[in-house]
């Protein structure tokens, strides 16, 4: 069924004016909903979610009530002491009640209001920016950490566990598929040459978790830079939102996540390889934003993975894309052929980079935390 079928089943006053794609998500399909009635304006997000890649979506649906219930509490809380206005997602519900609805061909749609008055940028543009984007994803660890993670569905099984794409790599170089496509082009060969001398090391995290010496908290799972939502108005973070992945798992998946997408001013799309590069002087912006909160609930130990984390997220997205690539473009979507692979090279040089630069970047990492 279309958006705009969709769309006039949610509980939003007025009439259709327009249902149009938006944003730049690789998995779910998103579209700004805009409703009128004579007096007001209504706008709000529609989005299909991708039943490939998500087994249950009712689970996500759950996750997002509790948090945004504890969210919503703790903010309001702490509002009167707050240094801004803080906003949050809203489940829109349908007419009939229900928290998301099927089409005629099994596809979960489901509504969620707008951040009012702010955007999101797919590539980092200032160091104000960059500090908005830690100050954010602190603030929002901080206001989930004491959610107890049994009380979150793990809806996105082996999500950030490296060795697990590796095995999926490793599944598809099996196929004639695979094999045909890692043997196709010199990059490719490329990448797989740069994942094999790094196999040993990216269980690191994985690793420290099975020994007890991090543990497995609630997280956001993908604080990307086009996730983090900036005031228009007086350009500090309001909101992070695509809160889908928000499950149990190390806080680290989230810090290596954010420093990977906001250090990386080309973004992930560049066709360019020159220009990626691992701007340390962002990082900086974003681990002293990041403290202003995380300092509270950051172990010696947590601390200690931090520049791994970074390291290795990056790392893993390159494998995803690749392993990917390989598979026949499956999981991500792509907008052109050799798509994935293109992706897979960009965060393989920016992998290189966070390595070229680890002095730096641990120094940052001891003087800031
Ligand atoms: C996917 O769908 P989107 O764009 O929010 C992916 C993230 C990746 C990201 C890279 C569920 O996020 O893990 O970091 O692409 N989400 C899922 O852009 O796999
Ligand atoms: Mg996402």
């Amino acid at each position: 069924m279309n958006a705009a079928a969709m769309a006039v089943q949610f509980s939003v006053d007025g009439r259709p004016v327009s249902v149009s794609p938006t944003g730049s998500g690789n998995v779910n399909d998103t579209y700004l909903a805009i409703f009128r009635t004579t007096f007001s304006e209504e706008r709000f997000i529609l989005q299909r979610i991708n039943g490939k890649v998500f087994a249950d979506p009712s689970l996500i649906m759950q996750n997002l009530k509790v948090v945004t219930n504890h969210v919503h509490r703790r903010l309001e809380r702490e509002a009167d002491d707050a240094d801004r206005i803080w906003q949050l997602p809203r489940i829109i519900p349908a007419k009939s009640g229900e928290d998301f609805l099927l089409d005629d061909e099994e596809n979960v749609w489901r509504a969620i209001s707008l951040i009012a008055s702010a955007s999101s940028y797919d590539a980092i543009h200032s160091l104000e920016h960059a500090h908005e984007a830690g100050f954010v994803l602190g603030q929002f660890q901080r206001l989930i950490s004491d959610i107890d993670p049994a009380r979150l569905h793990d809806t996105l099984e082996g999500f950030h566990v490296t060795p697990g794409y590796l095995a999926g790599l490793d599944a598809a170089l099996e196929t004639v598929q695979g094999r045909e496509r890692a043997e196709s082009t010199t990059e490719a060969r490329t990448c797989l040459k740069f994942i094999a001398t790094r196999r040993e090391w990216c269980s690191v995290l994985e690793v420290a978790c099975e020994s007890g010496v991090l543990q497995v908290r609630p997280i956001h799972g993908d604080p990307k830079i086009s996730n983090i939502m900036i005031d228009e108005d007086t350009g500090k973070g309001t909101s992070i939102i695509d809160l889908d992945t928000v499950k149990p798992g190390l806080v680290h998946y989230d810090f290596g996540d954010c420093l990977r997408s906001a250090c990386n001013p080309a973004g992930e799309d560049e066709k360019d390889l020159e220009t990626v590069f691992f701007d340390t002087d962002l990082c900086q912006a974003i681990v002293k934003g990041y403290m202003t909160f995380a300092g509270e609930f950051l172990t010696a130990a947590d601390r200690h993975y931090l520049y791994d984390s970074i390291r290795l997220i990056t790392f893993e997205l390159g494998l995803r894309f690749f392993a990917d690539f390989l598979a026949g473009d499956v999981y991500f979507k792509t907008q052109y052929d050799g798509h994935n692979l293109q992706r897979a090279r960009v965060q393989f040089k920016l992998c290189e980079s966070i390595e070229t630069r680890e002095p730096v970047i641990r120094r940052i990492l001891d003087k800031c935390s």
